[in-house]
């Protein structure tokens, strides 16, 4: 239980080393025709000034249409706002950077850390908290046929939960399981939530907007650097599909890389409330069937966790 518990702490910390940065927008991103809508007619006037068919666009029109902001108007820009007006993407982000999603307190994001299996999914706004991990049980527990398990920390209102999404199982954290050392610490976990909110604000400007390559693939992005004690940390933010970040020490070596491949303020309605039909449970019985649970979806028995 302990060791879960701080491969996930460890996992979060990671996360620590966000920093936010303030933009504003001024014009509706998405809508060309200024019917403040977003729908297919726009993203026909976007396809075609981009092949040249249309070119009366005026300035505030050519920002409306970079809704993927890489300062270009092209058939992406078109294809996003196409998916956008049917809500296959999330016309409320565009023209947001992931930056300004993270200011903005209300997110869901998807981060994957270079060299790790284990992908996070994050959730915060004014009343939830939720973050899902895949635990590494093989890695944790010295058990190689062992299966990664997802697992969730849960805070709704006032009231914590570890989940189990593949059981739809919850587990209410509270003070006699939380209280011990070496136990889960909320306020700890949403001190971080709370700092890559907004609390971790730096002085940090754009330096370039170049193309980054991430996993073989090419993206435009817009770069900031930021230095402080522990080396250098550059962000490199490409409209809002797409946050890549990497560390570096004092000797220039990389310390870490992150991938937010998903942050949209638009939060998922399973992480919004405990389901009705989800199995609740509670005390130190209830700790043991929950483990249970999980170590049995690694396929592990409890007498491995040792
Ligand atoms: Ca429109
Ligand atoms: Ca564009």
């Amino acid at each position: 239980m302990k060791k879960i518990v701080s491969i996930l702490l460890c996992a979060i910390i990671t996360l620590s080393c966000f920093a936010v940065y303030g933009s504003a927008a001024s014009v509706m991103y998405g809508d060309i025709d200024g019917d403040k809508k977003v729908s297919a007619a726009d993203a026909r006037l976007v396809l075609r000034y981009s092949v040249k068919l249309e070119n009366s666009f005026t300035q505030a029109q050519k920002t409306a249409a970079d809704v993927n902001l890489d300062n270009k108007i092209d058939a992406s820009d078109a294809r996003s706002i196409l998916r956008g007006s049917v809500n296959l993407d999330w016309a409320g982000d565009f023209g947001k950077t992931g930056s300004d999603i993270l200011n903005g307190g209300s997110y869901y994001m998807e981060v994957t850390v270079t060299g790790s299996d284990t992908p996070f999914k994050v959730v915060n706004t004014e009343n939830v908290s939720y973050m899902e991990i895949k635990v590494d049980f093989a890695e944790a527990f010295d058990k190689p046929d062992a299966k990664p398990v997802d697992m969730g920390i849960l805070s709704l209102n006032d009231t914590s939960y570890m989940v189990s999404p593949a059981d739809n199982c919850y587990l209410i954290m509270d003070e006699n399981l939380t209280g011990g050392s070496g136990s889960l610490d909320m306020s700890e976990l949403l001190g971080m939530f709370d700092q890559m909110g907004g609390g971790a604000a730096v002085d940090a400007k754009p330096i370039s907007v170049s193309p980054v390559t991430i996993d073989g693939k090419t993206y435009t992005a817009r770069t900031f650097k930021n230095k402080d004690d522990n080396g250098t940390t550059v962000h490199y933010l490409s409209g809002t599909k797409l946050c890549f970040i990497r560390s570096f020490d004092e000797d220039g070596t990389m310390t870490m890389e992150m991938i937010i491949s998903e942050i949209t303020t638009r939060i998922p309605e399973n992480v919004s409330s405990v389901p009705a039909d989800a199995t609740i449970y509670t005390g130190e019985t209830g700790m043991m069937a929950f483990m249970l649970k999980l170590v049995t979806l690694a396929g592990l028995k409890i007498s491995d966790l040792t």
